[in-house]
This record gives structure tokens, C-alpha cells and sequence, in this order.
């Protein structure tokens, strides 16, 4: 019987995020711990990220891909979906389900994320224009929007629908970039629910595994 294939991701050499666990191969390495599929590593700088041969995997040359066998999959979504579709844990198997936990996956990257991406871009690059000042609280306003939508629509239950699946994995990963804005901590029943998520041992796995590559890259002088 053939050895069964190991798939490989790509991560940052070292993550401009510190060890926060806040870049995007984090959530493909919950994906993974939580199906428990083994998987390796290969580092790429910024500059590697933009040669040819990282394009190859990834037309826009980021991180993170995936590679197993002949497939090559980019964007974190798509990973962490196939991820869910070819093991048991992620996606339930009643089809109704696993349509809303799809869902949920698709209103965490396309209704949740653009707006918690623009403050991060309002933050750290548009920080010395001179209408700094006046965008700022328009699209905090507008992350309140859909925090607010969400916060009631999760109530008290410990996930968005039923149990854990691949839709509260991406929805957690997203919510975790408002970490040290405030703006999570006007919702306590979400602060809760990204808790819960980070409390989950296959989350903690994943942290220490990008922790430990960030902490094994000598420091930059
Ligand atoms: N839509 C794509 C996906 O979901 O996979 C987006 C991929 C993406 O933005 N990748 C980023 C990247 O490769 C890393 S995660 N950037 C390099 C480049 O574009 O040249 C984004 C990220 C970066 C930094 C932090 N941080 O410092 O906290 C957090 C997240």
C-alpha cells in the first residue's frame, strides 16, 4: 500500500504578526489539527513569496498554499473547505447542515472580514492622512454593524449552528483580527465564542506550531 501523502502548506518565514497567530495559514492549520491530518511546513520570505516559482502555487504570491499530491490549492478558504469536504469533524453530514455550516464560512470571508481588513488598513496605512480622523469611526461603525448582527444571531449557543464546524473555525480565525481594537469586547457573547474557539485543543495545536517557527527564526537586527 502506498504511504499516504503528507500535504504541504506554506507559511511566512516570519509572520509580521509576531506569533499572534494572526496570519492566514493559522486557520488551515486548525483546519488540519482538527481532522487530525498530519501536514509540513515550508517557510517562505517576502521575497520568495514574488518569484516565479511561488507564483506558480499562488498567482498573487501570499501565503497560505497547499499542496498535496498534484493538487495546488491558494486561498485560506478554499483550503480549509476541501480540508472539511475529505475528513469527517468539519462539515455535518446531514446535507441541509452542511449547506449552513458552508454558509457561515462564505458570510466570515465575504460579510465579516472586508470590513475588520479596513481597519487594519486604516490603522496601519492610512494613519498620517489628513482624514485619518474622520474615517476611522465610520468603519468601526460599520464592523459594529455586522458584530452586532451576529452577536444576536449567535444568542447564548456555543456555535453558529448545532456543533463546532468548519464555519465557526474560519468565523473565530476572523474575528480574532479585532483583538486589540475593543471593538469584540461590546459583544460579550462573542468574545466568548472566539474564546471557546481559541480554547479548543486543536486551535491551541496550531498556535504553537506557527509560535514555534516565529520563535525558531533568529531576530532581525
Ligand atoms: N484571501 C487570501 C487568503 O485568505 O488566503 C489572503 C492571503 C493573504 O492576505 N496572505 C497574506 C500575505 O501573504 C498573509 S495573511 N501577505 C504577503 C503579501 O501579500 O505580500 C495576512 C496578514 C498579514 C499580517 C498580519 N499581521 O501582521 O498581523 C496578519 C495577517
Amino acid at each position: 500500500m502506498p504511504a499516504p501523502m503528507i500535504p504541504t502548506i506554506t507559511v511566512f518565514e516570519r509572520s509580521p504578526d509576531g506569533g499572534r497567530g494572526l496570519a492566514r495559514d493559522m486557520r488551515v492549520r486548525w483546519a488540519l489539527e482538527e481532522v487530525g491530518q498530519p501536514y509540513e511546513v515550508r517557510l517562505v520570505s517576502f521575497a520568495e513569496m514574488k518569484m516565479p516559482a511561488h507564483r506558480a502555487l499562488h498567482p498573487f504570491g501570499q501565503i497560505p498554499t497547499y499542496e498535496d499530491g498534484d493538487l495546488v490549492l491558494f486561498e485560506s478558504g478554499a483550503i480549509v473547505f476541501h480540508i472539511a469536504e475529505h475528513h469527517a469533524g468539519l462539515l455535518p453530514d446531514d446535507g441541509q447542515a452542511r449547506a449552513r455550516a458552508i454558509t457561515w464560512m462564505f458570510a466570515a470571508l465575504n460579510t465579516m472580514e472586508p470590513p475588520i481588513l479596513d481597519l487594519q488598513t486604516v490603522r496601519f496605512q492610512e494613519y498620517q492622512q489628513s482624514w485619518y480622523e474622520q474615517r476611522l469611526p465610520l468603519v468601526k461603525d460599520r464592523i459594529r454593524d455586522r458584530l452586532g448582527v451576529l452577536s444576536s444571531r449567535l444568542g447564548q449557543a456555543a456555535w453558529l449552528d448545532g456543533g463546532f464546524s468548519a464555519g465557526d473555525l474560519i468565523m473565530v480565525s476572523v474575528l480574532l483580527r479585532l483583538r486589540g481594537s475593543g471593538l469584540l469586547d461590546e459583544y460579550p457573547n462573542l468574545s466568548a465564542y472566539v474564546a471557546r474557539g481559541e480554547a479548543r485543543p486543536a486551535y491551541q495545536r496550531a498556535f504553537d506550531a506557527q509560535l514555534a517557527v516565529f520563535n525558531s527564526q533568529p531576530p532581525t537586527s
